[in-house]
């Protein structure tokens, strides 16, 4: 049985042991409006293109498991109505039906570790949502992080979810939190939210190190990156936090809950801060994948050594 298949530039690029990045397709079909979101699924794999390294956007389509896609299969997807979000729960239902869907970080994971690739940028993760103890909406992006070995360059999580309660639940799961180059942990569209970081690194290649060490101790699991997003682009915490507040307050109000939370809070969010909230997105977006090609880069090189 296939379980997946890299397209013709990811194929030729793992099987030569050459950087590959893998990018999520959720953000695509969930996280953005259309036409934005092709143009910064397109810009994605540009910025990692110019850094030495081969995207591979992942996506079930039709019920294959696509690692890497075309032109044409990134436009059908982003203007798709009605396309699945698939995470560890629903993948393998999704493929087994001949469904299609976009994969959410946690199934992104399982892709790039069915197909060896050590590292994937996006823009946030999800994690524990506010009002968790009564609603236990916790993201299983958080228990995919624990199993598969994956480096996720992300803008640390939004603000919209409980970000103390989401680094308790990763420090229990053993997963590191690393922020880049700085102490504070990012929050999405803003370089902090008032909280530490458990972990610093300023450098990719230890961040490439650190992962193979992981993987020699015999650890499962990936790390989380936190990037923050460029001074220039961000929005700051104080103008963010009421308008979260009000977000999260219309979720409630229309009763909206499980997958569709996420997606509800992005477009309410985008709406009250008048689209400023998807520049600073697609800005974070890019600024990951920069990381991302570099950290992919180096694990190349330690790879090469190691081998
Ligand atoms: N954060 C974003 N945009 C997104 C998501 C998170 O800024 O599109 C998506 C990611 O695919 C993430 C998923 O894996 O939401 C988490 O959803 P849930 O909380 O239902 O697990
Ligand atoms: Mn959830």
């Amino acid at each position: 049985m296939t379980l997946y298949t890299p397209s013709p530039e990811v194929a030729t690029a793992l099987a030569a042991g050459k950087p590959v990045v893998a990018l999520e397709s959720t953000i695509i079909t969930h996280g953005m409006p259309w036409p934005q979101n092709l143009e910064m699924a397109q810009k994605v794999e540009e910025v990692i293109r110019q850094g030495g390294a081969t995207p591979a956007t992942i996506a079930v389509i039709e019920g294959t498991l696509h690692v890497g896609l075309t032109e044409e299969q990134l436009h059908k997807l982003a203007q798709a109505k009605g396309v699945a979000k698939l995470s560890r729960a629903d993948m393998a239902v999704c493929m087994a039906h001949g469904g299609t869907g976009a994969t959410t970080v946690a199934a992104t994971m399982i892709a790039a570790r069915l197909a060896g690739i050590g590292v994937f940028a996006t823009g946030g993760i999800g994690g524990v949502h506010k009002g968790a103890e009564q609603s236990f909406d916790i993201s299983a992006d958080l228990q995919e992080l624990a199993q598969s070995p994956v480096t996720v360059i992300a803008a640390g999580a939004k603000a919209i979810l409980d970000l103390p309660k989401t680094l308790e639940v990763l420090e229990t799961l053993g997963v590191p939190t690393i922020a880049f180059g700085q102490d504070d942990l990012p929050a999405f569209w803003s370089r902090s939210a008032g909280h530490k970081a458990p972990l610093r690194m300023d450098d990719p290649a230890q961040i490439a190190r650190a992962q193979v060490m992981r993987g020699a101790l015999g650890l499962p699991g990936g790390q989380l990156i936190a990037n923050p997003i460029p001074q220039a682009d961000e929005i700051p915490h104080a103008v963010m936090a009421p308008i979260i507040a009000q977000a999260t307050r219309d979720a409630q109000t229309h009763g909206i809950h499980g997958k569709a939370v996420t997606p509800y809070l992005l477009q309410r969010i985008y709406e009250l801060t008048e689209g400023r909230s998807l520049s600073a997105n697609i800005a974070l977006v890019l600024n990951n994948a920069r990381l991302g090609a570099q950290i992919a880069c180096e694990l190349c090189k330690l790879r090469g050594e190691t081998a």
